[in-house]
């Protein structure tokens, strides 16, 4: 049952919504529910998986090295994963608290990581290992109660009709010639296997509109195709401006909602939409083993909570190697924030940003019947906030320890015992009254 103060967030959305744009598209009962479940869920999983692991280098190697096609197509031959363990990844997910899984179907280069039958340039026929990795994911995601989306890249290295070349990719060797259209046609063909021989798909996660702004990629025609075949798969477009008629979330990379300290959000104004903030645990994406840049288990909670203090989920992101392994890195930084989240999820899982925006010193979460006030990086014992109205028994949600609050004026001073202060998180609760 959806509860009072999300029926009211999800209808002040949608009416703003269309009234704000006028829009055309309307989310279905089911896609709205699956936007209160994705607001509900806070945290999940990206994975970054392809041929380009073989290299160690990150995911744009082929871009960034300047590797022709005819070089690239060498390297599924060496991409064997015998160590492909798609049960430990979901229990990894799960033991670490998150609730679904992002994984990329196809990035950049190209490469189909389940076995399409609308190019050989895939898994299933170019590889040794010869199986459909997507497959055997989202049957373990159903047999453990994961959901699973798919992150599909508009841009695309390999296809010889991604043409015009866009700001990447210009020096794969292909010819320069080709129909853009016939590129697009392939790609909802891609995308109706997806979505059509995969289960329930949560949804799809684009990425590389950017690598041609000018484009009419028919976004509605594929926006409209996805919504026919599953209602309720969520569309989300890290094109990095406001979010286009269709879509159903909206994603912010390395930054929090409205932030731009990577400068790919400066366009990015918040829409009316749930929100997702995705990010690295090293510096790349894809199985980078010189990236020793691994942030610690503290700063990805800190993200975390903050993220949820915008109203936004985090996704966070591994890149398997070539065998199929997660680095030992990544494992205990996910298994860290799990028990963290065993113990401390009662403010995060199900809540809302607010009642007070986000601060230096931390973020408020919010349910039903509390308010969760989460001091991240302040020292002092005595801190003083905005007067939050209609709550009472102010404590320590770890101890239960009343908390001493004092009304100044239009704010009001909490006292923290000594002692009190938590190294990662100190979460002071209240009721609502
Ligand atoms: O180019 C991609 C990059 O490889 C990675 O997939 C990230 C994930 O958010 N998005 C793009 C950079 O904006």
């Amino acid at each position: 049952m959806i509860s009072k103060m999300k029926l009211k967030f999800a209808l002040l959305l949608t009416g703003l919504c269309l009234a704000a744009f006028g829009q055309k598209y309307q989310p279905a009962p089911e896609n709205l529910q699956a936007r209160e479940w994705f607001q509900d869920a806070k945290f999940g999983l990206f994975i970054h998986w392809g041929v380009y692991s073989v290299l160690a280098d990150g995911e744009w190697v082929m871009n960034n090295k300047k590797i022709p096609v005819s070089e690239y197509e060498k390297l599924p031959a060496k991409f064997n994963p015998t160590k492909y363990d798609p049960a430990a990844w979901v229990r990894m997910a799960k033991d670490a608290g998150m609730k679904y899984i992002t994984i990329t179907s196809k990035h950049h280069d190209g490469f189909a990581m389940w076995g399409t039958r609308q190019t050989k340039w895939n898994i299933v026929d170019a590889t040794p290992y010869g199986k459909d990795v997507l497959k055997a994911l989202s049957e373990e995601c159903q047999k453990q109660g994961i959901k699973l989306f798919f992150y599909h890249s508009h841009l695309d290295w390999h296809h010889p009709d991604y043409y015009p070349r866009g700001r990447t990719g210009h020096d794969t060797g292909r010819p320069e010639s080709g129909d853009f259209n016939k590129y697009l046609d392939f790609m909802d063909a891609q995308l109706t296997e997806l979505l059509t021989g995969y289960g329930p798909i949560a949804g799809i996660w684009f990425d590389g509109w950017w690598d041609r702004k000018d484009q009419d990629w028919r976004l509605d025609r594929t926006y409209s195709m996805i919504h026919r075949l599953q209602p309720a798969a969520l569309i989300g477009n890290n094109h990095h401006v406001a979010p286009f008629d269709g879509e159903d979330f909206q994603m912010f990379e390395k930054d929090l909602p409205g932030h731009n300290t990577t400068g790919f959000s400066e366009d990015a104004t918040i829409g009316q939409l749930p929100l997702e903030s995705c990010n690295t645990i090293s510096g790349a994406w894809g199985y980078n083993a010189n990236d020793k840049r691994y942030k610690s288990t503290k700063d990805l909670i800190h993200f975390l909570v903050r993220s949820a203090g915008y109203n936004a989920n985090f996704l966070l992101n591994v890149g398997p190697t070539p065998e199929g392994e997660i680095q030992p890195e990544f494992q205990e930084r996910l298994a860290a924030m799990g028990k963290w989240l065993r113990a401390n999820g009662e403010s995060i899982y199900g809540t809302r940003g607010g009642p007070l925006t986000a601060r230096p010193w931390g973020a408020t979460t919010q349910n039903d019947s509390k308010v969760y006030i989460h001091i991240l990086d302040w020292e002092d014992n005595l801190l003083a906030i905005p007067k939050i109205e209609g709550v009472t028994n102010a404590r320590l949600m770890k101890s239960g320890t009343k908390i001493k609050t004092t009304a100044m004026g239009d704010g009001m001073i909490l006292q923290l015992p000594s002692g009190a202060h938590d190294e990662i998180d100190t979460i002071v609760v209240f009721d609502k009254k």
